[in-house]
């Protein structure tokens, strides 16, 4: 697929050049009483989306973060307990403190309807009868549920459109809002995710990332953050694995829901007959456990 204002080679790039943006020519906005720099219409290509991951050392982003939110939209789920244990800040986006309704994604996605088929189902059948189909599109904004435009949460993604095109599987994430640092690494590593993820399922080629955003903005208590990322080395891209045994997904819903749960140690992990990539996600996940333990562990001492 061709046409793109600016293409980037790992999500690290992306950051840096929109810190530099918005510091240098961003508009003040505030909206509900938070001041922000902003900058509209923001068309951005990732070219290569196995760059999903986020290195600048100053940013200190959390890879099983964006592991358990994966897991999380994957597996359906709308629950708080769920996706708090590995962010607290979703609970602000809860009306009731026991259910996300709008940015789950996944719950959107993967969850079957009434006819036993999930938006997922539908869009893999049509793009394997019909692989050159322009309709692939993933509705996560649902504006049918009849939207609460003063709610604590209203969808930030509106659409993922997926598209076949010279043997590759392009991606297209249209958000009306997305907030630089807290927001865009995750969403991008989720959206690239799924897109390799489907690429899998169709068994063709993972193509470009496209991320086209309504509102790109830093709040205000982000800017000493961002200027250090600024300042920092930019780092050397790494050569990430390429997602393999798609099959596995459910053993790893799984597991990451023994090792939330139960805990489970780093040997039954590296013991399971599972595909070497699920289980390198699977450790990350074991690593966060023990780490929050002996977080929680210490703050008793
Ligand atoms: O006022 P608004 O509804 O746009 O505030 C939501 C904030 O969460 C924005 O800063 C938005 O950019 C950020 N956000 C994001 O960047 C939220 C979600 C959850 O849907 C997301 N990315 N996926």
């Amino acid at each position: 697929m061709k046409d793109c204002k600016y293409e980037f080679e790992s999500v690290d790039e992306i950051q840096l050049y929109i810190l530099n943006k918005l510091f240098a020519e961003g508009d003040l906005v505030t909206t509900r009483e938070q001041n922000t720099l902003e900058m509209c219409n923001v068309n951005l290509c990732l070219t290569n989306p196995l760059n999903r991951n986020t290195y600048n050392p100053a940013r200190k982003w959390k890879l099983p973060l964006a592991i358990g939110e994966f897991a999380w939209h994957v597996s359906g789920s709308n629950g708080v307990d769920f996706i708090t244990y590995y962010a607290r800040q979703w609970k602000n986006f809860s009306s009731d403190g026991k259910l996300i309704s709008q940015s789950c994604y996944g719950h959107k996605i993967f969850k079957a309807d009434g006819y036993g088929e999930s938006q997922w189902d539908r869009l893999l059948t049509l793009l394997k009868k019909d692989k050159f189909s322009r309709r692939a599109v993933l509705d996560v904004y649902d504006s049918d549920s009849g939207i609460d435009y003063f709610a604590k949460d209203i969808a930030c993604v509106c659409t993922v459109q997926f598209l076949i095109r010279s043997e590759k599987l392009d991606a297209i994430v249209t958000m009306r809002s997305n907030d630089l640092i807290w927001g865009l690494p995750y969403d991008i590593y989720l959206f690239t995710m799924l897109q390799e993820l489907l690429a899998n399922q169709l068994n063709v080629e993972l193509g470009k990332y496209y991320h086209n955003v309504g509102s790109m903005h830093i709040y205000e208590r982000h800017f000493d953050l961002g200027k250090r990322m600024i300042n920092e080395k930019m780092p050397s891209i790494l050569n990430e694995p390429k997602m393999e045994g798609h099959n596995f997904i459910n053993e790893f819903l799984k597991y990451e829901e023994l090792i939330r749960q139960k805990d489970i140690s780093f040997d039954t992990i590296s013991s399971l007959e599972i595909n070497h990539y699920w289980k390198n996600l699977l450790t990350q996940l074991v690593k966060y456990r023990v780490e929050r333990g002996n977080k929680k562990k210490f703050a008793l001492i």
